[in-house]
């Protein structure tokens, strides 16, 4: 009898998990030979707008967390509730999990599931999300926790890690958003987060409390979204430049600076104000992923998509700009 619940539960679970196929309408690639066809690949989820894109690898595995834009096709502003995740051995076929969080998740926040990171450590998914305060106005970041990255997460702290209250350089109410996260390699947590302001703060091993002050860093035409990666003996903090936003990135030997402005890594995201990166490593390649507004007739800056493509690194360390295609990742 236990032996079948377990079978019916499973099967009930695998059944809510959907595959995204990847649309087959093909192009000529763009290398002289008309014979070869490639598909269409971006956006790579295409029944939904999905904005502020943060992938985790975690063993044979892309996570791929990202917002779900849910604003009418009349409303010109964000409407976002909850977060979804979508996994992939490929980078090409993803399939999208059960909805794994969502801001009625946390009691003391108001609305505004904004963009988030997960992080693992110890087995457990810390999960760093940007929501609005219920009473304390403003932006805000929470934690929540998972067993596993495709979740169920829930609240790990019962509160804010980060309020604007805490935050003083600037005197806007949306400073503490878009947290991006990095254990380094003596096993020391980081948050970096803002708006205009970019600040960092070491975590406690328990990643659920500040371990230290609140320090910032100053960045050229730093807007928003954070992202803290490293490659070889490179630290990487890429951001949103501007508004519109293109993406520029810094580069120091240590996690705590000094950073050196390096340039812009992608440009403006067509009909979409914002871009939001997100940097990773799998299976020896690197990729860039981002949000456009491409899914039409009614995509642009409150109605994203996220995209995927190649980033290339140069030998000293530096990126290479990068192309956004519509093709994207091919097998
Ligand atoms: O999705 C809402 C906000 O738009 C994010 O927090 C920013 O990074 C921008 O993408």
């Amino acid at each position: 009898m236990k032996n079948t619940i377990t079978t019916l539960l499973l099967l009930a679970f695998l059944s809510s998990c959907k595959t995204i196929k990847t649309e087959s309408v093909t192009a000529s690639a763009n290398d002289g030979n008309p014979s070869q066809s490639i598909q269409i690949n971006n956006p790579i989820i295409k029944d939904k707008y999905t904005g502020d894109p943060a992938a985790l690898v975690y063993k044979d595995k892309v996570y791929l967390y990202a917002g779900h834009d849910e604003a009418p096709n009349d409303f010109n502003f964000y409407k976002m509730n909850e977060w979804l995740v979508y996994s992939s051995s490929d980078m090409v076929n993803w399939q999208e999990h059960p909805v794994p969080l969502k801001v009625t998740d946390f009691t003391w926040a108001k609305s505004d599931a904004w963009a988030a990171q997960v992080i693992e450590r110890n087995g457990k998914f810390y999960w760093y999300v940007t929501v609005e305060h219920g009473t304390i106005p403003g932006k805000s970041i929470g934690v929540a926790v998972a067993d596993s990255p495709t979740g169920p997460f829930k609240d790990a702290l019962g509160k804010a890690i980060i309020t604007n209250d805490m935050t003083t350089k600037t005197n806007i109410s949306w400073d503490d958003i878009d947290p991006t996260v990095m254990i380094d390699n003596d096993g020391q947590a980081y948050l970096f987060w803002g708006n205009t302001v970019c600040h960092y703060a070491k975590l406690k091993a328990n990643m659920v409390e500040l371990d230290g002050p609140i320090q910032t860093i100053s960045l050229p035409n730093f807007t928003e979204a954070p992202w803290i990666h490293k490659k070889k003996d490179w630290y990487y903090l890429s951001y949103a430049y501007q508004f519109p936003e293109k993406i520029a990135y810094a580069m120091s030997k240590s996690i705590n600076g000094p950073w050196e402005y390096k340039g812009i890594l992608n440009e403006i995201a067509g009909n979409s104000n914002t871009n939001h990166q997100s940097i990773i490593e799998f299976k020896g390649k690197d990729y860039f992923i981002y949000h456009n507004g491409a899914t039409q007739p009614n995509g642009g800056s409150f109605r994203r998509s996220v995209c995927i493509d190649r980033l290339y690194y140069n030998e000293d360390g530096t990126l290479k700009r990068v192309i956004m295609t519509t093709e994207g990742i091919q097998k």
